[in-house]
């Protein structure tokens, strides 16, 4: 075998029994350095992953397709692997360890023939950090390998970290065959291990993001006393020039991104308001020596959406990506240039689509469907470092004390635009009894509504009772607990319009959060459903909504909310007795203030 950069005794026996199974031509450990990137993407080029694109327009960036079966995070061949399948809970798929191993085993058998397998060490959180976890990649895809750098913290400094005895997540990647039928991505929680194998596509295969900062790491995360979420983190300047931490838990494709870079309309920007990015999608918190919670981005880039990013939604992740950034699956213009639906500028005369193929607009598939240039869940990842609005904060190691956490759904009906709970118990009560409308970021059927706990449905790596167990524990071991708020940007008219402008404007409900966290703001109105903000304490300067919309975004329809109570029954009655028995003396309470 190759000889290896490290002198961690486990790490290289690991490396060495991944290798016989997978037999490689030959390993390759990325060190982090310019000049091993310069090379891989090179070979990239060369091998056809990566389309250069117009080095003069979006320098240092590239293109690359995936399989058009292989474009979204397949949750039906994603599997918890514990011993006992209680402990994946009714929510996750299952397969008892021994089972997964032998499975997939025969498909990693000789999978990396004639191709080079990369081992990628790597941080998630700054390097150091008492936050951080490290874990090693093994992959066969440059692509993989190139968009880890950019992900997370990856090179000669994490084996240094690593030592020769420190304990890491072992994670295995290969592409294998691209094939569906022989897709498995596989978490092994007791044994601190990933195997993924058969896909090209983000969140299946850069196994520092959801495999390991959130199925993984949720499950240490309640054995060690901290939390890993699906969460946005934002800083948010108040006038007097502090800046409060809030930390948002939406589904994918709802709206993390476009507000943890928002940019404030003009009338709380003159009144001094400015947001700060702290991270996009993943947040891990502990209670630190002060009693409040405090929070890192454990990722060092964005994954983010390409649909619908425009200086209009989104100026600042425009500015972010104008360099140093792979997309995947989006539309290649003649220049070499890219483009999706949604993005500034005229719709492209012609084009090559996210499947590779001629692409003009209006064109329509034999079913009459119009062919999109860029796939939905078409995405980009660049570093945080390039976006204008980036925290100073991102590599302090203590991360930032949270005041407000926000959970959020698409919603056309039903939740109002914003509320706020009683107190913490009634807050995870909330956060467990969220539903959405599926996006594209997973395969399954749009528009309908699922119920997904604090949008960790596809993520939670152990029961979600138990995980809604943790959070009430988490909540008393807090000395300053933050306020717990749900929002909701979707709800439409009967038109199926949006009611509400969204993007930037959301301050105006951010600002109501925090000024409720700093009790500025006396004498919310007090519904059954939590505390309602009173029209007037929405600050809606040079904002002009049709007469009456604002009260439409804050009703609340008891009959509706009586049906809804109906779904979250069937979904709390699912866990039997190990839903703790606090939620559902919530759901009870919440019956009774609604039929009274
Ligand atoms: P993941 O990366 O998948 O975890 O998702 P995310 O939550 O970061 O999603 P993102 O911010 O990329 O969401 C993109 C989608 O949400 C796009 O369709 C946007 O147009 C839409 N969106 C974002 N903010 C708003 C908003 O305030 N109002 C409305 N109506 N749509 C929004
Ligand atoms: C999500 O789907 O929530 C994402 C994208 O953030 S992926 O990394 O593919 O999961
Ligand atoms: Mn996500």
């Amino acid at each position: 075998m190759t000889k290896s950069p490290t002198h961690h005794k486990k790490l290289i026996a690991w490396v060495n029994k991944m290798a016989r199974m997978c037999q490689p031509e030959e390993i390759v450990w990325i060190d982090g350095s310019v000049e091993q990137k310069r090379k891989l993407e090179e070979e990239a080029v060369a091998g056809g992953e990566l389309i250069p694109l117009n080095q003069d327009l979006q320098p240092d960036s590239f293109l690359h397709r995936t399989s058009p079966d292989d474009v979204a995070r397949t949750e039906h061949l994603t599997f918890i692997c514990t011993k006992k399948k209680h402990d994946a809970g009714p929510n996750n798929n299952w397969m008892s360890p021994q089972s997964a191993y032998r499975k997939a085993r025969i498909i990693f058998k000789g999978a990396m023939k004639g191709r080079v397998m990369y081992v990628i060490p790597f941080s998630m959180g700054p390097v150091g950090s008492p936050f951080s976890k490290i874990g090693v990649e093994l992959t066969d895809s440059r692509y993989v390998v190139l968009n880890m750098l950019i992900m997370t913290r990856a090179g000669e400094a994490v084996l240094k970290q690593l030592g020769v005895d420190e304990e890491f997540t072992k994670c295995l990647h290969s592409k294998a065959q691209l094939d569906i039928n022989k897709r498995l991505i596989l978490h092994f929680p007791q044994d601190n291990t990933i195997w993924s194998v058969g896909s090209g596509y983000g969140g299946n295969v850069l196994l520092g993001k959801k495999c390991l900062s959130l199925r993984i790491a949720s499950y240490i995360a309640r054995r060690e006393r901290w939390m890993a979420e699906h969460m946005l983190i934002m800083g948010v300047e108040e006038p007097n020039g502090q800046i409060k931490y809030v930390a948002a838990a939406f589904p994918s494709a709802c709206g993390k991104t476009n507000l943890a870079m928002l940019i404030p309309p003009e009338g709380l920007k003159k009144k001094g308001y400015r947001i700060w990015t702290v991270g996009d999608d993943i947040s891990w918190m502990r209670v630190d020596t002060d009693g409040a919670l405090w929070a890192i981005n454990p990722e060092a880039g964005f994954f983010g959406v390409a649909p619908g990013t425009n200086s209009k939604s989104n100026a600042n992740m425009v500015e972010t990506i104008k360099k140093n950034t792979i997309f995947t699956n989006v539309l290649l213009k003649p220049d070499g240039t890219v483009w999706w639906e949604g993005a500034d500028g005229e719709v492209p005369r012609q084009g090559i689509d996210w499947r590779g193929e001629a692409w003009e607009p209006g064109r329509a598939d034999t079913n009459g469907k119009p062919v999109l240039g860029a796939h939905p869940n078409s995405r980009f990842t660049v570093p945080i470092a390039n976006c204008p609005s980036a925290s100073f904060r991102l590599e302090q190691h203590h991360g930032v004390p949270i005041s407000a956490i926000v959970f959020g759904g698409r919603r056309a009906h039903l939740a109002p635009i914003v509320y706020e709970s009683f107190n913490w118990q009634h807050g995870v009560f909330i956060g467990s009894a969220m539903a959405s409308e599926l996006t594209a970021a997973q395969v399954g059927k749009l528009g309908q509504v699922r119920r997904d706990p604090m949008a960790m449905l596809p993520f939670c790596g152990y029961n979600m009772a138990h995980y809604f167990r943790h959070w009430l524990d988490m909540g008393k071991r807090m000395a300053k607990q933050p306020r717990i708020f749900h929002v909701n940007w979707f709800r439409t008219d009967p038109h199926g319009k949006f009611l509400w402008p969204g993007f930037g404007e959301n301050l105006r409900i951010l600002e109501w959060i925090l000024d409720r966290c700093n009790n500025k703001i006396e004498g919310a109105v007090e519904t059954p459903i939590g505390f309602l903000p009173k029209a007037g304490d929405i600050d809606m300067t040079g904002l002009d909504l049709p007469h009456g919309t604002l009260e439409k975004l804050l009703t609340i329809n008891n009959e509706e909310w009586l049906e809804e109570l109906k779904k979250i029954k069937e979904f709390f009655k699912q866990f039997k007795k190990d839903l703790p028995e606090e939620l559902w003396r919530e759901y009870e309470s919440l019956k009774e203030r609604l039929e009274k």
